[in-house]
């Protein structure tokens, strides 16, 4: 793709008043946000309290991803697969030309050159998102490497294009809303084949940011494939113990399940260590060595604010002291951000994500609202966070959030059972917006809105990346949700998890008592000190029948992915 080419095409398609082409800098980041404040696009929050801070709140048919409107445009529909909306790519471009055809009208085409990874790793992917939103600039400035110092580069490399338009262009002289958006035309489109990505009528989020789940997950999954690594939905973390080991973990959780808050454990445990690495992706590569190496190909952490707290995840509240970023959160009075779970009681003249006075019984912030920071200010970053070889991976996580049947946490035999462990992840609904709370639903790898092709292919590239002399990195299934029949939560989770974690850094050194069952290989013991009234053999526990009904589940549940489960899981699930 020839960058100078593509410009020249989207321009004339697209028929924006101005380009402007980002360079990256504090200057730039500054300027952008306070033309945005003065057009009432963003507020500037107060700066004794939050410096160089900002607030965006959105149109609120705009609030979230909408898979309904994502598609995997390959050319065959089979390589989608299942789980994947596709449509013909020929007709789907046509489409798009039609949306897209003077859409930038009125306003200005910013260039963004973006990198995601570390500006010298080889692991990393160039990318260009051209976007009418200023907001999604904003963003893009933490979440990914961008700038000037990425377009130098960008001759030398080949890059994915993408594009992005808010999808409300401007006649002369009208005047903007504060959160333009389409959401009767949204569209967000994948051409795995092509690397490119077309987004229409969405300022939001992963529709906007073209970097992350775009790019990073749905176009790298397919990447990854066709050359033997893995993108992952999932943390990156380094644990050090008080005997100075350290291991770098990775995690895949599907959503509400405290993933962010994992990657950034505040261990209750004395002389344990956490770092963060990254909260939501992985790039991994088999390494010379033989282990599995990761990258975090971003640059900064977009969380959910809601339940964001000095004891839910301390680590963030600090890196979230300035030079942040909040959409959708509840505003003070004296202009700083509140949301539900923070941890302090609502304040007088709170004024909600709907920009008016909040009323007691109705959401302050919005479920889905969100923080955008640099991962550089978290105080936990992790020194290798920007290595250009990753981080050697010594264990991968599983967690769902499930009330009962699945243990604590247990240890996959094998490769093979690992992979069913991850294709089989299942999580408990929480919010009511779709369907029933409480309701199981399977999100395999945490990757059901972000897998770029088949996802039984996905769980074959899986197992084929098990095999030959490799290092493996050891499997785990966790639950930190288990309940007993009083409704209670049996483990109290957070920095406590570093007890799970223990056990593991035990098993990695070949120490470690465990116990066999059909769930996988359980923890003899845990340590508990400075814990009073835990039910360990209720959280350990596998009831053969319940656990005889899962697999029947997980069975009827294969079916859907036709001949392309692969046989190897299948004999897994009988044995
Ligand atoms: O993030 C969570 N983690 C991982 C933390 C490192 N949460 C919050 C999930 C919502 C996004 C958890 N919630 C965790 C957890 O480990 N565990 C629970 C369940 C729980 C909630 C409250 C208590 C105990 C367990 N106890 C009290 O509130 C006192
Ligand atoms: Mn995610």
């Amino acid at each position: 793709m020839n960058l100078q080419k593509w410009l020249a095409e989207m321009q004339a398609l697209c028929k924006p008043d101005r380009i402007y082409i980002c360079d990256g800098s504090d200057e730039e980041y500054h300027r952008i946000a306070e033309e945005m404040v003065k057009c009432g696009a963003l507020i500037a929050l107060n700066p004794t309290l939050r410096p160089r801070s900002y607030l965006a709140r959105s149109n609120p048919e705009d609030v979230a991803r909408t898979e309904k409107d994502t598609f995997i445009c390959s050319q065959q529909q089979e390589d989608a697969g299942p789980t994947n909306n596709w449509e013909e790519p020929g007709l789907m471009l046509q489409r798009l030309k039609k949306l897209f055809d003077g859409c930038m009208r009125g306003r200005t085409m910013y260039v963004v050159p973006y990198c995601m990874g570390p500006l010298t790793s080889p692991f990393s992917y160039f990318a260009v998102q051209l976007t009418d939103s200023p907001y999604a600039v904003l963003n893009m400035r933490w979440m990914t490497r961008m700038g000037s110092e990425v377009l130098a580069l960008l001759k030398d490399h080949s890059f994915s294009p993408g594009v992005h338009s808010v999808g409300v262009p401007l006649s002369p002289g009208e005047k903007d809303s504060s959160w333009p958006c389409n959401p009767q035309n949204r569209l967000i489109v994948h051409f795995p084949e092509e690397r490119s990505v077309w987004s229409f009528g969405s300022g939001y989020g992963g529709n906007a940011l073209l970097g992350k789940k775009c790019l990073a997950l749905r176009i790298a999954s397919v990447i990854a494939r066709d050359e033997g690594w893995f993108a992952e939905h999932m943390l990156i973390t380094g644990i050090t113990s008080p005997e100075g080991k350290k291991h770098y973990i990775a995690a895949a959780f599907p959503s509400a399940c405290g993933k962010t808050n994992f990657a950034m454990l505040a261990p209750t445990l004395p002389g344990w260590k956490v770092e963060c690495v990254g909260d939501d992706i992985a790039w991994m590569h088999w390494g010379a060595d033989g282990r599995l190496w990761a990258i975090n190909p971003e640059a900064g952490f977009f969380g959910v604010a809601p339940g964001t707290s000095e004891r839910t995840n301390p680590n963030m509240l600090r890196a979230l002291a300035s030079d942040a970023l909040f959409t959708n959160v509840a505003l003070t009075p004296d202009g700083d951000v509140w949301w539900e779970g923070i941890g302090t009681p609502p304040p007088q003249g709170l004024i909600s994500w709907l920009g008016v006075p909040w009323q007691p019984g109705t959401p302050a912030a919005h479920p889905n609202s969100r923080f955008t920071v640099s991962l550089k200010r978290s105080p936990i970053c992790d020194p290798a966070a920007e290595s250009p070889t990753g981080v050697p991976i010594s264990a991968i996580l599983f967690g769902g959030r499930r009330a009962h049947v699945v243990p604590l946490v247990t240890e996959a035999h094998s490769w093979r059972q690992g992979v069913l462990m991850g294709a089989m992840l299942s999580s408990e609904r929480t919010a009511a917006a779709e369907g029933l709370v409480g309701e199981i639903r399977r999100d395999p790898f945490a990757m059901l809105p972000f897998c770029g092709y088949n996802m039984g292919d996905y769980f074959a590239h899986w197992l084929r990346m098990g095999q030959g002399e490799k290092k493996l990195p050891r499997i785990y299934s966790v639950n930190w949700f288990r309940k007993n029949s009083e409704g209670q939560f049996l483990w109290p989770g957070f920095g406590d998890n570093i007890r799970v974690i223990k056990w593991i850094f035990e098993r990695l050194e070949g120490r470690g008592e465990s116990m066999e069952s059909s769930a996988g290989c359980l923890p003899k013991d845990l340590d508990l000190s400075g814990l009073q009234g835990i039910d360990l053999k209720a959280l350990l526990s596998v009831d053969q029948k319940a656990w005889e009904h899962e697999v029947e589940e997980m069975k009827r549940y294969a079916e859907r992915f036709k001949d392309r489960f692969p046989q190897e899981l299948q004999s897994e699930l009988s044995l």
